[in-house]
């Protein structure tokens, strides 16, 4: 046991309350002690990597200090936390953001200045975190940062894995994976805790209590340790500093010293590499659920340890455990962390002696639900057997929360087997399966969706009987929200200047409903040229990074038609793809004097596709192969040039994002739960081509009709399409089979191996309706081509777009969270005594 300190020493804690001086001499010094003391460099022997390294930890220093703060100011008012458990947080760098945040990014310009660096390669030596794939990962990181800046006492839960998102190369047109091996260089965000560790269990048999019908005694024969990283969040303008908790499994205590001393050295350390792999990497899936053992057992590391950290952080307060829902919120993103269910559950029914009863009332008081998807493939379900083998006592649970549901719903509906079978969290397939999202349903107070169209589409499709059952009040909307720090005002600095400058100062970047003062800028001359030399300028810097990564020049004069995100057959980089091939056809069939009226384009694609999801790399293949015969095309010149960024990342994205005239978001209706990328888009200024899915509807409502071009089916006409297309061959519109001749024809290459595309549409039923939302997108293009001649309109639309896009901030999504789910109220540190 430590001993605890027998004096106070108020030097001690007034040193540690009063924030370190930020004058750049003060911040020189630091950064001197980190190169030389941290990393045995000297002034004679720094490089950027190091010049990098050391400044980043002495602005991690401050962080820490900070963080200090807010954590005792919270443990001491007794602060109710929220606990968002993620099995992803897509982070990006940091080093910028903190410095931002801080307002200290001058100071830092001036002292690496002072040796020659230049800020901007400085921040490019970092690399990202990404501990995510997508819009799930990235909106949990945009959520722990509008905590830390609306002062809420939040915290993330996640895995810190050893291998991120892989990186993409693209090789002869295809993706080829490469291991993201981010942890290779020290991390100066993130600060290790081994006294924050706790033990795991997995596997072993049960022992029932003869003495109370509920509780046993799980003897396990695999125990992990989990240990704690903390990964500091800046808050922006506050003191208030937000932390990401993310757990790795500990392998020095699994060294076997029995079978090391008999000699058999490679099996001492078997059982090290066996627990170490279960936080080494990330499943590289979007939107798809593959049910494998490891993944299993991942989600059950992270849930354990996460349920152990936040009852001992409750233990601390000395309350009784039915209080635990007034000081603990905890928000499930998706159904990957619902075994924190059960783990409760068995926690205070096993270890700490409740009633199945009081248990079950704690934990359902405690946990809220996020679901982010309605793909059937998505939906996360194990195999009882699996489940049985790794979590007996889980198991039971998971039987027993089930069978007094339905006995409840036996009750309200008598003798209906056919709603018992339908809402059993228990499949009766063979094998039996737990089905994930009922049970996170089930053990929940509230359930959201995250747009309103989804939240809608929720409570008609996969939730309709709970709704019956459990009333329509415990199913909500949260739509979804970005964070302006990162998305504006770091991606976007001259565009975020004029906003300050209309402001009077940067204050919306904490309250964005300001930005609705540009309407009174949109008849000012100088400031619309001033806006569109922003953006100009933004599109300069991505025809840079363009040659850079892909050796491919483009115009920056051109329009800049953008889709990036994750490759999915139901987000239709395939629909897109066919129109560039529908547009090449129409500009070889023009006289020189007509292609020169048409308005020029660079259609710029990025995005990675899941290892194992072979159509979503053929269609990365086609667009190389498309962009490889339009980009040579000496005819075609600048009129189009086509682009496949590799390796897209949250890096990327802020490079991309900022130079958009339009960006794609065209997933057939219904499908896409929100999107998160077409509010980034707008945002910085983009004009959205999208269908009407997601969150696409609500931006449309706030910036008025005549700011986006909507096309394509409606969510509710979809199943009558598809129910057709099973039965009968699709009619593709003379564009759309234009663009299958020339595939077919060989122009891109060998058609053989794009015919599975085709025949995805022509044969498979078109499942995702490229056929039937075809025309209208090409009418749509047009449209767009139309109001993009019109400079002066465009420019209105993209001020006018800007000034109204207030709800999309995450600080609006956190603030509706904290008041109807969580019941939290913000807590800023005051500089009062400690
Ligand atoms: C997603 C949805 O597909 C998106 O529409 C939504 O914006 C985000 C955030 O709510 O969640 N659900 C999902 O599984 N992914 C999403 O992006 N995919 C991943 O990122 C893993």
């Amino acid at each position: 046991q430590p001993k605890t300190p027998s004096k106070d020493d108020s030097e001690f804690r007034d040193y540690s309350h009063s924030e370190i001086s930020r004058d750049v001499a003060t911040i020189k010094n630091s950064v001197v002690m980190h190169l030389t003391a941290t990393f045995l460099r000297t002034p004679a022997s720094i490089d950027s990597a190091h010049a990098y390294l050391a400044s980043a930890f002495s602005v991690r220093d401050r962080l820490l200090q900070r963080w200090n703060l807010t954590n005792e100011y919270h443990d001491k008012i007794g602060a109710k936390r929220v606990y968002y458990m993620s099995l992803e947080f897509l982070i990006g760098r940091t080093f910028d953001n903190a410095l931002l945040a801080l307002g200290l990014r001058q100071e830092y310009s001036k002292v690496l200045g002072d040796v020659g660096f230049c800020l901007e390669d400085i921040i490019d030596e970092e690399r990202d975190a990404a501990l995510g794939n997508g819009g799930l990962g990235r909106l949990a990181a945009c959520y722990v940062d509008s905590m830390a800046c609306s002062n809420y006492p939040g915290w993330g839960y996640g895995l810190r894995y050893k291998y991120g998102m892989f990186q993409q190369q693209i090789l002869n047109g295809y993706q080829v994976e490469a291991p993201d091996c981010w942890l290779d260089s020290p991390n100066p965000w993130e600060f290790p805790r081994p006294d924050v560790t706790y033990p795991v269990k997995f596997y072993g048999h049960l022992v029932r209590d003869p003495h109370s019908e509920h509780r046993f005694k799980w003897e396990s024969n695999v125990v992990y340790d989990a240990m704690a990283f903390d990964v500091p969040v800046p808050g922006y303008g506050t003191t208030n500093v937000g932390n990401i908790r993310l757990w790795s499994c500990k392998t020095n205590t699994l060294f076997d010293l029995n079978k090391f001393n008999s000699g058999d050295y490679q099996g001492a350390t078997g059982g090290q590499v066996a627990a170490q792999i279960l936080t080494d990497v990330l499943y590289p899936n979007d939107n798809t659920n593959d049910g494998k053992e490891l993944r299993l057992r991942q989600e059950y590391l992270f849930c354990s340890a996460t349920m152990q950290d936040i009852l001992a952080r409750f233990r601390k307060t000395n309350r009784p455990l039915s209080e635990l829902p007034d000081l603990a919120a905890i928000q499930l993103n998706d159904t990957h962390p619902t075994l924190g269910v059960p783990e409760l559950m068995r926690i205070l029914i096993d270890d700490e002696g409740l009633s199945w009863d009081e248990a079950w009332d704690i934990t359902t008081r405690t946990f809220a639900f996020t679901n982010h998807t309605i793909l059937p493939e998505a939906m996360e379900k194990w195999p009882v057997p699996m489940l049985d083998k790794i979590l007996p006592r889980h198991m039971g649970i998971i039987y027993d929360i089930n069978l007094f549901f339905l006995q409840k719903v036996e009750k309200q509906f008598p003798g209906d087997r056919e709603l018992l079978n339908k809402i059993s969290i228990i499949e009766e397939s063979n094998p039996q399966q737990v089905r994930m999202a009922f049970l996170a349903c089930v053990g929940s107070h509230k359930v959201n969706g995250v747009a309103a169209i989804h939240s809608d589409i929720i409570k008609q499709t996969i939730f309709k009987d709970f709704v019956r059952i459990q009333g329509e009040d415990k199913f909500i909307n949260k739509t979804n929200g970005v964070s302006p720090r990162r998305w504006m005002n770091e991606c976007n600095p001259d565009m975020s200047d004029l906003i300050t400058e209309v402001v009077g100062d940067r204050s919306w970047v904490n309250d964005l409903t300001k930005v609705k003062q540009l309407e009174g800028k949109l008849e000012d001359v100088n400031f619309r040229e001033r806006w569109w030399a922003a953006k100009q300028k933004n599109k300069e810097r991505l025809a840079e990074y363009i040659l850079t990564t892909t050796g491919i020049k483009v115009s920056a004069h051109a329009l800049f038609d953008i889709q990036v995100k994750r490759i999915h057959e139901y987000k239709r980089q395939l629909m897109n793809i066919f129109s560039v091939i529908y547009r090449y056809h129409l500009l070889k069939q023009m006289s020189p004097e007509q292609r020169e009226q048409e308005v020029p384009r660079v259609v710029i694609f990025a995005g990675k596709a899941a290892s194992g999801y072979w159509v979503a790399k053929q269609v990365i293949k086609l667009i190389n192969s498309v962009a490889e015969v339009v980009n040579s095309d000496e005819e075609i010149g600048d009129v189009l040039k086509v682009v496949f960024i590799p390796d897209y990342s949250v890096t990327a994205a802020e490079v991309i994002i900022p130079a958009s005239d339009i960006s794609q978001h065209i997933s057939t209706a219904g499908t896409e739960a929100s999107g998160t990328s077409n509010m980034k888009f707008v945002l910085n200024g983009g004009i959205i081509l999208g269908t009407v899915d997601g969150a696409n509807i609500e931006i449309g409502e706030e910036i008025g009709e005549e700011q986006i071009f909507f096309f394509g089916c409606l969510a509710h006409e979809v199943e009558d399409f598809r129910h057709y297309l099973r039965f009968n061959q699709p009619k593709p519109d003379s564009a759309l089979q234009t663009a299958f001749d020339m595939i077919q024809r060989n122009t891109f290459g060998d058609a053989q191996l794009f015919q599975p595309l085709i025949d995805a549409i022509m044969r498979g039923g078109d499942v995702y309706l490229l056929s039937v939302d075809f025309p209208s997108y090409i009418e749509a293009h047009k449209a767009v081509e139309e109001a993009y001649r019109n400079h002066d309109e465009w420019v209105t639309k993209s001020i006018l777009s800007v000034a109204r896009m207030a709800k999309f901030s995450s600080d609006r999504s956190i603030q509706e969270y904290a008041e109807e789910v969580w019941n939290i109220e913000p807590q800023p540190v005051l500089n009062c005594g400690l």
